[in-house]
């Protein structure tokens, strides 16, 4: 049986939270997360912001030159979970099969339902007004027949949007899509693509498979099969994550530990920012190197308190680096992981860009 799946996403979440609470705030460029003199990146910000060109993971300081008059604040962790646990309230309404995928975004098994209710747009509908009634915030929902169309969907037309792609139109939507708009593609594969001249889902379609293997390896089947619609990935209600981990294989195997150290400091980074988007912490952070000749080897350190920030873990990544020995070897793939986590949090596991791939 065709399925019927809800993706919904809250817009701009945490922005919207604070302008909800401090009316002063609202139609005002708002910035949340590290202030621009901390080295801090910005989690998210108001769509007021947003015309200035501010956007999540961009450093608080660049923010600051892009708008000085924009009010920064600090993440409010509590508050939004206080909101999330809400939003996870009214989905359970409708079904137990919700996989949330953050605080502010979920996706929902609808095909049987515990109101009865036959079409997913009513629900999606029924949900978003919800939602609003509520919290006073606004969500956006994507309803399509499975995850992948239905997470893009939601992103499709927001804030407060409604998008359904049935099946007769599913190829069309992907197809004029920006490959860039496709989960699972995150920026260095949308650069690798427009390189090569695919900057749609339907250039994306015009690779075989094999081709798209060759050059992203199990991934791209993934993308083979994305590109047409196909998606059999199931609504899985909550998973508890043990780790949160970034690695990559380099183009060529180097020895130079500056180089090592630059390329270590990008997946700390992503680490990070997957963390902070959650709210996780943790307290074991690991190294781990593949060598040329495919051994490989794993350092960790267990820091005294629980943390999520960048420079923190490469201070870390940095010593563990100084303790291993090169010589006469090279380095073929290098990765950064935090485990150990903070379960005060709760976070179920996710899948999103290039952390976990949707595989
Ligand atoms: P998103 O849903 O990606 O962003 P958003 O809700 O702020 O805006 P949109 O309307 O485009 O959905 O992320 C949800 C929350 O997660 C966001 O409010 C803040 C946090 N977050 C981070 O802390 N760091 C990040 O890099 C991103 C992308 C999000
Ligand atoms: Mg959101």
């Amino acid at each position: 049986m065709r399925r019927k799946i809800i993706h919904i996403d809250m817009d701009a979440f945490y922005a919207s939270v604070e302008q909800r609470d401090h009316p002063e705030l609202r139609g005002k460029p708002v910035i949340v997360g590290g202030m621009p003199n901390e080295r801090g990146v910005v989690s998210t910000c108001s769509y007021e912001a947003r015309k200035f060109g501010i956007h999540s993971a961009m450093p608080s300081s660049t923010a600051y030159r892009l708008c000085p008059g924009a009010v920064f604040l600090h993440c409010n962790f509590e508050v939004y979970k206080r909101v999330s646990r809400q939003i996870r309230d009214i989905f359970h309404d409708y079904t137990e099969l919700v996989e949330p995928m953050s605080l502010d975004e979920a996706y929902l098994d609808v095909t049987e339902n515990k109101k009865g209710i036959p079409s997913a747009v009513m629900i999606a509908r029924e949900i978003k007004k919800r939602i609003f009634e509520t919290t006073r915030l606004t969500a956006s929902a994507g309803v399509s027949y499975n995850k992948f169309l239905a997470k893009v969907a939601s992103d499709y037309r927001k804030p407060d949007g409604l998008t359904v792609v049935v099946p007769e139109r599913a190829l069309e939507f992907i197809g004029s899509l920006p490959v860039g708009k496709f989960y699972g593609i995150g920026r260095v594969t949308e650069k690798k693509l427009m390189e090569m001249g695919v900057s749609t889902g339907e250039d994306l379609r015009s690779l075989s498979k094999d081709r798209l293997v060759s050059l992203f390896g199990k991934t791209g089947i993934y993308y083979f099969e994305i590109a047409r619609g196909i998606d059999g990935r199931e609504v899985t209600p909550y998973r508890i994550r043990k780790s949160v981990g970034n690695e990559t294989t380099l183009p060529e195997d180097i020895d130079d530990r500056e180089n090592m150290l630059e390329i270590l400091s990008g997946l700390a980074e992503n680490v990070s920012i997957y963390m902070e988007k959650r709210g996780m912490k943790g307290r074991t952070i690991t190294l781990k190197i593949k060598y040329g000749d495919f051994t490989s080897i794993t350092r960790s350190v267990t820091v005294g308190t629980y943390v999520s920030n960048n420079d923190i873990i490469m201070e870390s990544i940095g010593r563990l680096l100084g303790s291993v020995d090169f010589t006469g070897k090279k380095v073929r793939l290098l990765g950064v992981t935090l485990s150990n986590l903070d379960t005060a949090y709760d976070t179920p596991e996710d899948d999103e860009e290039q952390l976990v791939l949707p595989l």
